[in-house]
């Protein structure tokens, strides 16, 4: 309960601030954008990492606004990059977890975050877990369907981890896979995961979706995704997440 009510005002205080983790063209070492991460800055706890808070969060259901105010920052964010360096195709990844995802109210929030930053749909990525897609609601579909007519793309997150019923990807209108990170740690020390991998690109690829890998660390890792063919590539090897100003100042430096 403690918790609870020291995240209402965390939102107030403006206490949460939100990591820019770079994505990258695998082929090219081009930057095409970044994901957004969520942190909380307490002046009592510290950096709390999400995963401390966001499950409370939803089920209490403060996701909700939380997630609102992360979708209107990083539209925002997107667009000072754009004006910055004069990349106007940078994307920007939200995660968004099935609590917002379900609330009625959520595809107006994401239009108004649209419209009020001036941030093309095309550029905005909207990463959803195996979890809320295999709920298998006409809701879902639905509001999965909605957002695709209105030009924002939809990803995959955490690819592989759920109970991948892979019926889901040719039913609902998906861009984007993004491959677990847990199958890129071990793609160069087990011959499975790298079969794994190769088959989830190629797979990919057949359904006319595109691949970014998450948690690459090292370079042989990309080596490896390179030659296989991998669209995008995500990891400390490239950039942790970084608070907006450092990443304003990687962009400076690496674009
Ligand atoms: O850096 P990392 O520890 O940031 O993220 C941990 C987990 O928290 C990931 O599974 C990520 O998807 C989730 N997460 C990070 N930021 C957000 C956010 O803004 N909203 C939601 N719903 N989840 C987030
Ligand atoms: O679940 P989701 O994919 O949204 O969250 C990504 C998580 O992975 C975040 O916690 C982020 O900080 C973390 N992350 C990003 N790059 C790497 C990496 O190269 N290695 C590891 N171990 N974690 C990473
Ligand atoms: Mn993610
Ligand atoms: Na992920």
């Amino acid at each position: 309960l403690q918790m609870e009510s020291h995240m209402r005002k965390a939102l107030e205080l403006g206490e949460f601030e939100l990591f820019y983790q770079p994505i990258i063209e695998t082929a090219s070492g081009r930057l095409i954008g970044a994901e957004a991460l969520l942190r909380w800055n307490n002046p009592a706890m510290g950096l709390v990492m999400p995963d401390r808070f966001i499950p409370l969060a939803e089920e209490t259901g403060l996701i909700i606004p939380i997630g609102e105010w992360v979708i209107r920052e990083a539209c925002q964010a997107a667009m000072t990059w754009h004006a910055v360096t004069g990349l106007d195709n940078l994307s920007i990844a939200v995660n968004v977890s099935p609590r917002q995802f379900r609330d009625p109210g959520f595809t107006d929030a994401v239009m108004r975050a649209l419209n009020t930053s001036g941030l093309r749909p095309e550029s905005l990525e909207l990463e959803i877990t195996e979890r809320l897609i295999l709920d298998n609601s006409i809701e879902t579909a639905d509001i999965l369907r909605q957002l695709d007519r209105s030009g924002i793309r939809l990803s995959v997150d955490d690819f592989g981890t759920g109970y991948s019923a892979l019926s889901y990807l040719k039913s609902y209108p998906f861009d984007t896979l993004k491959i677990d990170k847990s199958f890129i740690q071990d793609v160069l020390n087990e011959s499975g995961d790298a079969s794994l991998v190769r088959a989830i690109i190629n797979m990919a690829h057949s359904l006319g979706l595109t691949v970014i890998a998450e948690g690459v660390e090292q370079e042989a890792q990309s080596h490896f995704l390179k030659n296989e063919g991998c669209d995008y590539s995500q990891g400390y090897f490239y950039s942790r997440p970084l608070p907006e100003q450092d990443f304003m100042h990687w962009l400076e430096t690496n674009h």
